[in-house]
């Protein structure tokens, strides 16, 4: 028996059993036709049919302009990402100083002190001299194309520009895609590593466990999930505090499992398992043995109040994500939060069933890939990775009921192609899950990528899977600054190197605006699903025009194999 059939025989229905209801899924939605943007709306366009909508708009606005929407929506979540650390960090202790520095020497504060430092990011953290951590020729580039963001502000001006009846010029709605992606990487995703990485420390490589089979019988099982390793940060530390009181509750201490992002986070730092990315975020709770799960922000499905009421797993919420019927307790960083939280999870060991049941699946890997770590191992072959390897792929992002499994299939296939494949998200629990960050090479890895390894291991010691992983979605940064250094030490441009992106199952928006940032700096991206076919211009400008413009395109592909046959065609033409 899986959990799926022991959530089918306790009547308890899952994110598969939504999706399979909600079929078949509305075609004008789909290709991005449907326009809500008033309330004379909404207006569908149909081939043959209805060109415009009521007010004159057509199927190229329409879609790009639902696309720039939720690029829009998606960089918001990340600058309210960083919002929510800035507000904690003038009393909080910093584990890396040099990191602290390193974000307030780009806004201009050059000095040690770290009082001022922290001064100087709280105020300015949203100001254009962010921008400075971009490369110098994306942003003459930027310049040029008049795609240069000012403040997180730009997402203000987005929705104004998408308005009924303001831009329905296709072209300068398209370029704002682009401008939206910058704001994210510069003001969303950077901004927020850094500081974590300030507050929490910098990850190095650690040995952990994934899949669901990391929850313990004889524990007390605390989740966290979410994005905010605020959160998820105290619960660790408390975990630990509270273990003897979690004795005396007769559970043999507290075992914490991370889930999506949060997941992420705190394996990178601590070593904490990871127990399911969003897809599998019901099933912690229907193994019976799940005493709370903290939650704080995105990617929350409302459905775990609906599951945990069938169990007796308390669903903690902490930030933005409020579901009606869980357990609302604020963040704090007073310590009186975090004991409050965890005695929850230890007072609810006595009210477990007997209906509990977890699968025996764990899958060992090595995480932890921080760039300060990726920098060490490849300096010991000087940066000469390409003799070794077709390219380098990310393969980040989410998990889509719809996909079957598309994103371990395309980094099979990558790795034993010799990409070195690196990677976030939910994609980052299932390339764990399926074994590929395993510290075994010969398995997955093709001849180069196995080359590659082996000379690391001569001069390190250290075993290296063929997939490494960099942490959660914000954690996009670190991908970013590991193209730059390979960029900069081959004194070439990233959209001249065989560099690559994917998000093979995206679902949030925020992966879509992840997206944008990584075309504007000139890396080819593979995203999928995309709902523009509605518009072949739109569809035109990304998967061609693009490149003329900006050094990369969106690749497309809706089989494993395409994106394959696309993305080693690409890596052709930028071979180094
Ligand atoms: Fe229809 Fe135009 Fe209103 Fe969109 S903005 S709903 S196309 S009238
Ligand atoms: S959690 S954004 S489903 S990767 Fe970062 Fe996973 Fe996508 Fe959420």
């Amino acid at each position: 028996m899986d959990l799926k059939e022991k959530a089918k025989k306790e009547n308890v229905k899952l994110v598969f059993d939504r999706y399979k209801d909600q079929q078949p899924q509305c075609v004008f939605g789909l290709n991005g036709t449907c326009c809500r943007n008033c309330f004379a709306g909404p207006c569908r366009i149909i081939s043959g049919r209805q060109a415009k909508g009521i007010c004159g708009a057509n199927e190229d606005v329409i879609v790009v302009r639902n696309l720039l929407r939720n690029v829009a929506s998606g960089a918001s979540a990340h600058i309210l990402h960083t919002a929510e650390i800035k507000k904690y960090l003038t009393n909080a202790l910093i584990k890396d100083r040099k990191k602290l520095l390193k974000l307030s020497h780009i806004l201009g504060y050059k000095g040690k002190n770290i009082k001022k430092a922290k001064q100087t990011i709280c105020s300015d953290v949203f100001n254009r001299r962010m921008l400075n951590l971009a490369p110098k020729e994306r942003i003459k580039k930027w310049k040029e194309l008049g795609i240069l963001p000012d403040s997180p502000f730009d997402i203000i001006s987005v929705l104004d520009q998408t308005i009924m009846g303001n831009d329905a010029n296709v072209y300068s709605l398209l370029l704002s895609l682009l401008k939206i992606g910058i704001v994210d990487g510069y003001f969303g995703l950077c901004p927020a590593t850094i500081l974590q990485d300030a507050l929490f420390g910098t990850p190095t490589l650690v040995k952990s466990v994934s899949n669901i089979g990391c929850m313990k019988k004889d524990f007390v099982n605390l989740g966290v999930h979410g994005h905010i390793p605020l959160v998820a940060e105290k619960i660790v530390e408390w975990s630990k505090r509270l273990e003897d009181e979690a004795k005396k509750a007769g559970a043999k201490g507290i075992n914490v499992i991370g889930v999506c992002c949060s997941g992420n986070e705190v394996l990178m730092r601590h070593g904490i398992p990871l127990a399911a990315h969003i897809l599998q975020s019901e099933l912690p709770i229907v193994t019976g043995a799940l005493e709370a799960l903290v939650v704080d922000s995105q990617c929350i499905y409302p459905s775990l109040q609906d599951v945990a009421s069938c169990y007796h797993t308390k669903i903690i919420t902490t930030m933005t994500a409020r579901i009606p019927g869980t357990l609302y307790i604020p963040f704090s960083t007073n310590d009186e939060w975090a004991k409050r939280v965890v005695k929850v999870a230890i007072i609810n060991f006595k009210n477990r069933k007997q209906n509990v049941f977890i699968p025996a699946n764990v899958t060992e890997l090595l995480g932890g890939f921080s760039v300060e770590i990726i920098d060490k191992l490849l300096r010991t072959i000087k940066y000469e990775v390409f003799p070794y390897l077709r390219g380098i792929v990310s393969v980040v992002g989410c998990r889509h009921p719809g996909y079957n499994n598309f994103v371990e299939k395309i980094i099979r296939q990558l790795v034993k192609k010799d990409f070195l494949v690196v990677t976030t998200g939910c994609a980052a629990h299932t390339a764990a899950q399926s074994g590929m960050m395993k510290p075994r090479i010969k398995k997955y890895a093709g001849k180069g990528l196995s080359e590659m390894l082996m000379s690391i291991k001569k001069e390190t010691g250290v075993d290296l899977p063929p997939v490494w992983h960099m942490g959660s979605c914000v954690d996009n940064s670190r991908i970013e600054e590991f193209c730059s250094l390979i960029a900069n030490k081959l004194k070439k441009p990233y959209c001249s190197l065989p560099i690559f992106a994917s998000a093979p199952e995206c679902m949030s928006e925020k992966a879509l605006a992840i997206g944008c940032w990584f075309l504007s700096l000139g890396i080819p991206v593979h995203l999928n699903p995309m709902p523009v076919r509605g518009s072949e211009t739109v569809t035109e400008f990304l998967t061609k025009d693009l490149e003329s413009l900006i050094g990369s395109r969106v690749i497309t592909g809706n089989t494993p194999k395409n994106v394959l046959k696309n993305i080693l065609l690409q890596a052709k033409v930028r071979q180094v």
